[in-house]
């Protein structure tokens, strides 16, 4: 079982600042513990990080036939893009939809998630935790099909 994790714009930045809201620990160590999720659920993967909807939008259509499962945090383009959304739906490739904050006790622009239209599961305000949970929940959906 192979999967994609995708990581939207600023999540590169993570520990710089706001470690209220998104924890203190950086990119680097979110992308090692992602790593380990995968290996301790036996679970291959590429991590995938862009600033750039198109080209978020370019590597979720490289995954059709490649990958068995996307989890996407799709940062603030989670509120906004069509385009994202479209390309999940046109790839059709199970997807669960993660988020480091609770984003339903935020602003009321970061309620809404055009993501979640598509996603069979969506986490949120789990810190990095939530993206073990995806990887072990998408695996299970995608053994139970
Ligand atoms: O809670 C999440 O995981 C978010 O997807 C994170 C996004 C935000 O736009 C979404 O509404 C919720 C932000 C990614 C990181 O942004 C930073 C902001 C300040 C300092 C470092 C990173």
């Amino acid at each position: 079982m192979k999967f994609l994790i995708i990581n939207g714009p600023n999540i590169n930045m993570l520990g710089i600042r706001e470690p209220g809201v998104y924890g203190a620990q950086n990119f680097a160590q979110l992308l090692e513990f992602i790593g380990k999720s995968c290996e301790e659920n036996g679970v291959e993967y590429e991590c995938y990080q862009s600033n750039h909807e198109g080209d978020i939008v370019d590597k979720i259509q490289s995954a059709y036939g490649v990958f068995d499962g996307i989890v996407i945090n799709p940062a603030a383009y989670t509120h906004t893009s069509v385009a994202i959304l479209d390309a999940l739906k046109a790839v059709a490739i199970p997807t669960v939809e993660v988020h480091i904050s609770d984003i339903s006790q935020r602003e009321e622009f970061r309620q809404f998630s055009y993501v979640s239209m598509v996603a069979v599961k969506t986490i949120c305000g789990m810190g990095f935790e939530g993206y073990r949970k995806a990887i072990k929940d998408l695996k299970e959906y995608l053994g139970e099909k």
